[in-house]
């Protein structure tokens, strides 16, 4: 069964990508990357992908309209240690400060988490003059339990390095495992107290297939490949990702927030382009899906368009598959 609704962009003007929402004091707010022409050619490591700041988006309403624009919220001349390609980012809050984590790499080509603070979601960002300690990969994204404490989960395969901290150092020589070996897993940390480090040794977010066997590496259609992110519905913890090179937005659901998670299904089906990523946000009683995709740039997949579309859930739980080409 495929979802009825139809996804809508969000904005014209820019390109915009990866979307990450979050309702802060009451509103929707949107923290996503911003795609520009780079003139770089297309390969396996993402090198086109070269963007070099972040705007940040609200939201009046989900159902109509367009989203607001306010400006750049960080640059990357701002960054002391960044060297190229900016990708996305997510905004966390407590004690009425913003904290942005997005991934940059450094002068020797080596992506790791950075940190931005601001006094408001719209910032402007002030960065941190080193990246978080012990960081690396890309794609993160900070989720608030109950009780007020705050997961980081973040990692990407190919061109977001995961595969060369597969030792717990930096190996570039390091490569996706064979293909009967369990895939490589995004991480997952709880952030300390001031918000700026792990507050425990990153673990990894495995997912099970329904036998309750780690997936594996060849199985492309379901393993994690990047852009985690975590929600909560009435007390299932949705752990949600692309799986990249076959394009789907998956997710899988656990009971607490490490996991392990149990593979449940497609959220979004291929997209124009060849990325996908996300962020799925309760709002006045009804859920959403932010993707994007590259239909507007003529299917450039470096130049991509933000998009909303509301999501429904069946009884059991599970979500309704919505069609990435519907238009
Ligand atoms: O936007 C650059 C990269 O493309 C992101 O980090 C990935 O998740 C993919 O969307």
């Amino acid at each position: 069964m495929i979802m009825e609704k139809k996804p809508r962009y969000l904005i014209d003007g820019i390109y915009t990508a990866d979307p990450r929402a979050h309702v802060y004091n009451g509103k929707l707010y949107i923290f996503p990357s911003h795609d520009i022409i780079s003139g770089i050619p297309e390969n396996d490591l993402g090198d086109h992908f070269d963007m070099r700041d972040f705007h940040v988006y609200s939201l009046d309403d989900p159902d109509n309209g367009l989203a607001t624009d306010h400006g750049v919220a960080l640059d990357i001349k701002d960054v002391p240690w960044a060297g190229r390609q900016m990708w996305s980012n997510d905004v966390a809050e407590k004690d009425g400060k913003y904290y942005m984590y997005f991934p940059v790499k450094d002068k020797q080509d080596i992506f790791h988490l950075g940190i931005a603070i601001a006094d408001q979601p719209e910032g402007p960002y002030l960065s941190l003059p080193e990246p978080m300690k012990g960081s690396f990969s890309i794609d993160p994204s900070v989720y608030k339990e109950d009780d007020g404490s705050q997961y980081i989960y973040w990692g990407g395969i190919w061109g977001g390095q995961l595969q060369r901290w597969q030792t717990g150092e930096y190996d570039p020589n390091g490569s996706e495992p064979a293909d009967d070996q369990p895939a490589i897993c995004a991480k997952v940390a709880r952030l300390s107290d001031n918000m700026l480090d792990y507050a425990e040794t990153p673990k990894d977010v495995v997912i099970l297939d329904p036998k309750g066997k780690p997936l594996t590496a060849g199985d492309h259609n379901r393993r994690f490949f990047e852009a985690p992110w975590m929600f909560k519905r009435e007390g299932k913890y949705y752990f949600t990702y692309s799986t990249g090179n076959t394009h789907l937005l998956c997710y899988a659901i656990g009971d607490n927030p490490y996991g392990p998670f149990t593979y449940a299904g497609v959220i979004l089906t291929p997209v124009v382009g060849w990325t996908t990523h996300h962020s799925i946000v309760e709002f006045k009683g009804k859920w959403y899906l932010f993707h994007h995709d590259s239909r507007p740039s003529g299917g450039r997949t470096w130049l991509r368009s933000m998009k909303i579309v509301e999501i429904e859930f069946r009884e059991d739980g599970s979500i309704i598959t919505v069609d990435g080409m519907a238009e």
